[in-house]
C-alpha cells in the first residue's frame, strides 16, 4: 500500500438517502426539528432495513457522503486502483452466502447469511474509518457486535485468537489472478479484541445492505485499527490457539503488523502516522491514539510496548 494521494472524489449527488441522512443532521441541531420539517418527508425512507436502533458512536462527526465511500476503496480482490472496486465489484455474488464459524469452539456451525441478517437487531454505528496509508471517512455503518455470533458457537478455553477469511474466488474476483496478496485475504483479532463491543461484524452502511465494493454481504469493522484488519466479504471465522499470519503480514511483516492499532506516535517506516486527510476535506487532521477510541480500548493493551506490537 501507498500513502495517501489525492483521490478523484465525485461530486456528492443529492440522493434520496442522503437528504435522509441531512434532515437527520438537522435534527440534531437547535432550531433543527424545524428547518427539517421544510424538507421532503418521502425522504424518510431508509433503506431496505427500516427502523434501526439508533447510533451511540460518532454522532458528532460529520459524516463522508456516500458517493465517497462508494467510489474511493482498498478491495484489492478487484484490482489495487481505488477506483476499481467500483468499476468491477458487480460480478460478486452476494446470494447465496455462508459463513462457517469453526476451530476452537464447541458448537462450530455454517451460517446462512440471511439468518446472521436476523440474529440480533441491527444497530448504526458512526464510525472513523482510518486507513493505513493516511486517509479517513466517517461512515453510519450497519451491524450488531462480533461477540453476539461467537457466543453462539461457544468459544473453547483454547480460544486466543479470531482469523477472519475472505472469500476467494478468481471467477467473481478478478484481482485474484494478480499474487499482489497471498489469497484469500486473511485478517485476524486476538480473543478479548474480538469480544470487544466496539467490534461490528457489519451487513450494510447509510442505511441499506453494503455495496459490493464496500464488502458485501459481511465484513469486519474494527475502528480503532487500520483499515486493512476490517475484512470484507467474510466467508470463514476461525477461532485459533496460535496468533494467525495476516495476508498483510505475510506481505510486508516489517510494516504490517498484527495489531496494526491506529497510533500517531509509530510511524510506517515509510511513512508517518501522525496526521491523516479526512476524505472530501482539503487540511490534513491530526490522527488521534487508537483512532479516538483510546478511552474505550487502550486497557486492551495495558503493558505493552506499541512500537514492538505495532
Ligand atoms: N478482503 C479484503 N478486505 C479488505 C481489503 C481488501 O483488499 N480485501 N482492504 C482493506 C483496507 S486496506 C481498507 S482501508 C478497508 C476499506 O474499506 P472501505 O472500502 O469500505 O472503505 O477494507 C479493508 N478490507
Ligand atoms: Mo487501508
Amino acid at each position: 500500500m501507498k500513502p495517501y494521494k489525492a483521490p478523484a472524489i465525485p461530486a456528492s449527488e443529492i440522493t434520496p438517502k442522503a437528504l435522509f441522512y441531512a434532515r437527520r443532521k438537522f435534527m440534531q441541531t437547535a432550531g433543527g426539528a424545524a428547518l427539517a420539517a421544510l424538507l421532503p418527508q418521502t425522504t424518510r425512507a431508509a433503506g431496505s432495513f427500516g427502523d434501526l436502533k439508533k447510533s451511540t458512536y460518532g454522532a458528532e462527526e460529520e459524516l463522508t457522503p456516500l458517493t465517497a465511500i462508494t467510489a474511493y476503496n482498498n478491495f484489492y480482490e478487484f484490482g489495487t486502483g481505488k477506483e476499481d472496486p467500483a468499476a468491477r465489484a458487480g460480478s460478486l455474488k452476494t446470494r447465496p452466502w455462508s459463513v462457517s464459524v469453526e476451530g476452537e469452539v464447541h458448537k462450530p456451525k455454517v451460517f446462512d447469511i440471511d439468518d446472521i441478517l436476523k440474529m440480533a437487531p441491527l444497530e448504526e454505528r458512526i464510525y472513523r474509518l482510518r486507513c493505513v496509508e493516511a486517509w479517513s471517512m466517517v461512515v453510519p455503518w450497519l451491524g450488531f457486535p462480533l461477540a453476539e455470533l461467537l457466543k453462539r458457537v461457544e468459544p473453547t478455553g483454547n480460544a486466543k485468537y479470531v482469523e477472519f477469511v475472505s472469500l476467494h474466488d478468481p471467477a467473481q474476483m478478478p484481482g485474484q489472478k494478480s499474487t499482489v496478496l497471498d489469497w484469500p485475504y486473511r485478517e485476524g483479532l486476538r480473543i478479548d479484541e474480538a469480544m470487544h463491543p466496539l467490534t461490528l461484524l457489519t451487513l450494510g452502511l447509510y442505511g441499506d445492505v453494503l455495496p459490493n465494493q464496500n464488502g458485501a454481504p459481511i465484513r469486519m469493522v474494527i475502528p480503532w485499527k487500520y483499515g486493512f484488519k476490517s475484512a470484507k466479504s467474510i466467508v470463514g471465522i476461525r477461532l485459533l490457539e496460535q496468533q494467525p499470519v495476516t495476508s498483510w503480514m505475510r506481505t510486508g511483516p516489517n510494516e504490517y503488523g498484527f495489531y496494526a492499532n491506529v497510533n500517531p506516535e509509530v510511524d510506517h517506516p515509510r511513512w508517518s502516522q501522525a496526521k491523516e486527510r479526512r476524505i472530501g476535506e482539503f487540511l490534513k487532521r491530526k490522527t488521534l491514539m487508537f483512532n479516538g477510541y483510546a478511552d474505550e480500548v487502550a486497557p486492551l493493551y495495558a503493558g505493552m510496548d506499541l512500537s514492538k506490537y505495532f
